[in-house]
């Protein structure tokens, strides 16, 4: 049996032992959680967000080291990095369209809980974000996990191993050959996919609660609308027109990165597979693979801005205050940063939502009540972060053979 096949066996019993626990023996659930579901889930959280930060150093560096051209390297950086910012600005327009549109937070009678509230950030200022990108010491980048940081210095270092190619052959063969044993160790764990999957999907469903999710239906459904409408129509055209693949089919070989992240919640954890899966199955080259998608899954989240602007909409909603057009190009502003801010971690978008909500002058409180069915929307809306990164990656690598070919033509 294939391994996406066990994963959806393990999502599947996870749904049914949930709502098992939610409907039937809710007493049970804290027990179940504590002593089971939550030490397997950990465990494998734990597994692959061990191999996180030597994956992304190491295959940046072999991706910048494998682009010797470094007009290249300037030329795929800009493409992917106007890319990701394009589609999330697009992303944030439809969100806040269809919040607009069908009006979730017009709701009777739900009163937010003041003391939901979570401690608000400030939005960062963007010279100082660009200027923390630059490490002082890439080994705490490494201890705090800043992985702007460690993209930084991998792109630098690869970038020299690039030039200097010849004269240091020993060290990028420790790099092949330890990208060769991480490779390995991402199959090894992966094999325990299907039982991190039903035990991350269990508790999801065992804590959401009937109650919690009936209440916000129209904010569930709102975002779900937005990332679909997202999903088929930008990313939909991106595969069809610029990266020259049937979508369908992109999908259905993409699929095994999909199930990952929405069973882990994690763009980060979901990496080492989206990558492998994206070299083997979609054949990107490893130098775009390896560029695009580790600096993807940390400053392109189109599915975190799609949420951010779904849910501010909805609590301006809920407190009847009128976005002004200002209001909403601020949303877009923050949010765009928010997401590139958000690290590829469960949960974390919605505390940056603090962020966007602070940037229009609109209370945090209402965050309690999005906070209960974040996690199932949290599962959505990694998928579809992911496939924004795979998407741009498969459009970047056409975009690269039909510059070699010109180049050719011309020589
Ligand atoms: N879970 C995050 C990710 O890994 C996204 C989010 O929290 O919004 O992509």
């Amino acid at each position: 049996m294939s391994l996406t096949k066990k994963i959806l066996i393990g999502m599947a019993l996870g749904i049914f032992v949930g709502l098992i626990f939610n409907f039937l023996i809710p007493d049970w659930f804290g027990v179940a959680d504590r002593y089971i579901l939550y030490p397997v889930s950990q465990i494998f959280l734990g597994l692959i967000k061990l191999l996180v930060v030597p994956i992304v150093i190491i295959s940046i560096v072999l991706g910048t080291a494998g682009i010797s051209d470094p007009k290249k390297l300037g030329r795929i950086g800009i493409k992917t990095v106007v890319f990701f910012l394009i589609t999330t600005s697009i992303a944030l327009v439809i969100a806040i369209s269809v919040g607009n549109i069908l009006q979730p937070g017009m709701v009777e009678g739900i009163e937010p809980d003041p003391n939901a509230a979570i401690e608000e950030k400030e939005a960062p200022d963007v010279v100082e974000t660009l200027i923390d990108i630059v490490p002082t010491n890439i080994f705490l980048s490494m201890t705090e996990g800043k992985m702007l940081q460690i993209i930084f210095f991998s792109i630098f270092f690869g970038f020299a191993l690039a030039q200097l190619q010849g004269k240091v052959p020993t060290i990028k063969k420790v790099f092949d050959e330890a990208n060769s044993i991480l490779m390995f160790l991402v199959e090894v764990v992966m094999k325990l996919a299907p039982y991190g999957a039903f035990a991350l999907i269990a508790i999801a469903i065992g804590e959401a609660g009937i109650d919690a999710i009936r209440a916000m239906g129209n904010y569930f459904v709102a975002v779900l609308l937005a990332l679909f409408l997202h999903l088929v129509i930008i990313y939909g055209s991106v595969i069809s027109f610029l990266g020259k693949m049937n979508p369908f089919t992109f999908v259905k070989k993409f699929f095994p990165a999909i199930t990952v992240a929405f069973s882990t919640s994690s763009s980060s954890a979901t990496l080492p597979v989206s990558m492998d899966t994206a070299q083997k199955n979609l054949k990107i080259p490893k130098s775009i693979s390896g560029f695009v998608q580790p600096l993807g899954a940390t400053i392109n989240m189109d599915g975190t801005a799609i949420m951010q602007g779904v849910a501010t909409v909805f609590v301006a909603q809920l407190y009847g205050v009128d976005l002004s057009i200002s209001d909403l190009a601020m949303i877009v502003l923050t949010a765009t940063l928010a997401s590139i801010g958000t690290a590829g971690v469960p949960g974390v978008g919605i505390i940056m939502l603090t962020m966007v909500l602070t940037s229009v002058g609109l209370s945090t409180e209402a965050i309690g009540l999005l906070l209960g069915v974040d996690r199932l929307l949290d599962m959505t809306r990694t998928a579809v972060n992911i496939t924004g990164d795979a998407a741009c990656a498969q459009f970047i690598t056409k975009s690269e053979e039909k510059h070699e070919r010109k180049a050719v033509e011309t020589a």
